[in-house]
């Protein structure tokens, strides 16, 4: 569970790092060794973003996922510490392997996910799950703190350069380099971040790989709103598919009564 000083970091810093938390060591190895199978069985995708591994076949990537995904982002002790920044009401609309290969790995601009996010009223919580060490060296993820106060979406701009793993980027003058914190973590460690955080990484130019997988938990006080998803997706022609995705409930109800639910199945 998160402490008390860390649900207040998160709500006044918009981002946390349970001190106490670490994936066990045998879970941990079960999803490296998911991520190797997932990036071998998929020469074609990039590992340094890959949509939705928890769905078998979905989204515009032709990503070949595999369910265990959707049993490792429902680790009871995550969803508690989920619980406590958001409520006991809430679902899963998204995961994302961001793989950052040695050497190669690509940026991920400036942003905040609201951006691109088709969820009414905005709300989240992302969890990054750190598979491999993440350090300055190898482009860890990097937060502005307390930049989701304020509670509003800045510029951005698309940029559909090819070393980014997102084509949503603040402009410049949306925010300070200088205030950023890098979020340093050792492998099994986890970082919650807001909807509104501005955050982003660098590349990796480092003979060690970066690996993150990222769950996307939203309360169902909110909407996931497919038709804006649709709106969304044309606008940012981005690889993701929110018209689409199974959204599966993680604890109590859909409070607002309108998020289509998909069944969990077993892997
Ligand atoms: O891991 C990264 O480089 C980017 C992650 C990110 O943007 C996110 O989790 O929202």
């Amino acid at each position: 569970m998160l402490t008390e000083a860390e649900v207040g970091h998160y709500r006044d810093r918009g981002y946390a790092v349970p001190a106490n938390y670490r994936v066990p060591d045998a879970a941990l190895a079960g999803m490296r060794r998911d991520l190797d199978r997932l990036i071998e069985a998929n020469p074609h995708v990039s590992p340094d973003a890959m949509f939705c591994p928890h769905e078998p076949d979905h989204g515009t990537q032709g990503l070949k996922g595999d369910r265990v995904w959707l049993e490792h982002a429902g680790t009871p002790e995550i969803l508690d510490m989920v619980e406590q920044v958001i409520g006991g009401d809430f679902l899963l609309w998204g995961t994302t392997v961001f793989g950052k290969p040695a050497h190669s790995g690509k940026e991920t601009p400036w942003h905040q996910d609201g951006e691109y996010w088709p969820i009414r009223p905005l709300a989240t919580c992302s969890v990054w799950i750190a598979l491999d060490a993440a350090t300055p060296e190898n482009g860890c993820l990097r937060v502005i703190p307390g930049s989701h106060r304020d509670r509003r979406l800045r510029r951005h701009r698309t940029n559909d350069g090819g070393h980014l793993t997102l084509n949503q980027q603040l402009e410049a003058d949306e925010y300070s380099e200088a205030d950023a914190v890098d979020i340093v973590l050792a492998p099994g460690q986890i970082s919650l971040h807001d909807i509104y955080m501005v955050h982003g990484s660098r590349p990796n130019r480092s003979p060690r790989r970066r690996a993150g997988y990222v769950l996307r938990f939203m309360p169902t006080t909110s909407h996931f709103d497919r038709q804006l998803g649709a709106e969304i997706a044309k606008r940012t022609g981005g690889a993701v598919d929110f018209a689409t995705r199974p959204l599966y409930l993680m604890r109590g109800r859909d409070v607002c009564g309108r998020n289509e639910l998909a069944e969990r199945s077993p892997a």
